[in-house]
């Protein structure tokens, strides 16, 4: 795959998911949207969809065989989950610290205030997914969103959304680069 070249200024992009357990909650839906909104993180694109069984295995390959496989592949297709493109300067890392540790209890203990901290039930019922490195968010962001071209946004988009101006749809949910009306290319 060609590199993608980029100033050394250029927004990072990173995949967040809330997982179904914080869906099912309205009231917890919004709060981590609020906390991705007070946080300074564009959100490029955003969506809901059901996922299925064999969609997590792909996903989670990496964990396969080990004792939380299963429960994890399940319950991430047990009802709908919401998967966001976000940019910042320093996305991934940003992301997951909002997101606090994988394991509640540690998460409670370590960053109460996180959204896992917050919001987590179980270290499988943990709320929200986060991208973990550059290579593994180019991959998660073409796996649940396989018609944006990162290429052609790093070419287009990304330069105007960094120097601004940008606006919010409520609606919508998402940013965009004043003047487009938030219809810029996919
Ligand atoms: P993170 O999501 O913090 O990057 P990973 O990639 O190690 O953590 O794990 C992926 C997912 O697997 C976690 N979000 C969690 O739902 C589940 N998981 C990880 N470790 C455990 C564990 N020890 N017990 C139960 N579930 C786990």
């Amino acid at each position: 795959m060609a590199s993608i070249l980029r100033s050394p200024q250029a927004l990072q992009l990173t995949l967040a998911l809330i997982k179904p357990d914080a869906v099912a909650h309205p009231l917890i839906l919004e709060a981590v949207h609020q906390q991705i909104l007070s946080n300074k993180f564009l959100i490029i694109r955003m969506r809901e969809l059901l996922w299925r069984k064999e969609d997590c295995q792909r996903f989670y390959r990496e964990h396969e065989g080990r004792f939380f496989y299963q429960r994890l592949v399940e319950f991430m297709a047990s009802g709908p989950i919401r998967a966001y493109i976000l940019a910042h300067k320093d996305a991934i890392q940003l992301w997951r610290t909002l997101m606090g540790p994988t394991r509640v209890f540690r998460a409670r203990y370590v960053a109460p205030d996180s959204i896992r901290g917050s919001f987590g039930l179980t270290d499988t019922r943990n709320t929200t997914h986060g991208s973990d490195s550059v290579v593994s968010a180019s991959r998660e962001i073409a796996a649940f969103f396989p018609d944006f071209s990162e290429q052609r946004w790093y070419e287009e988009e990304e330069p105007q959304l960094r120097c601004g101006p940008v606006c919010y749809s409520p609606e919508g949910g998402v940013h965009y680069v004043a003047g487009t009306g938030g219809l810029g290319p996919a």
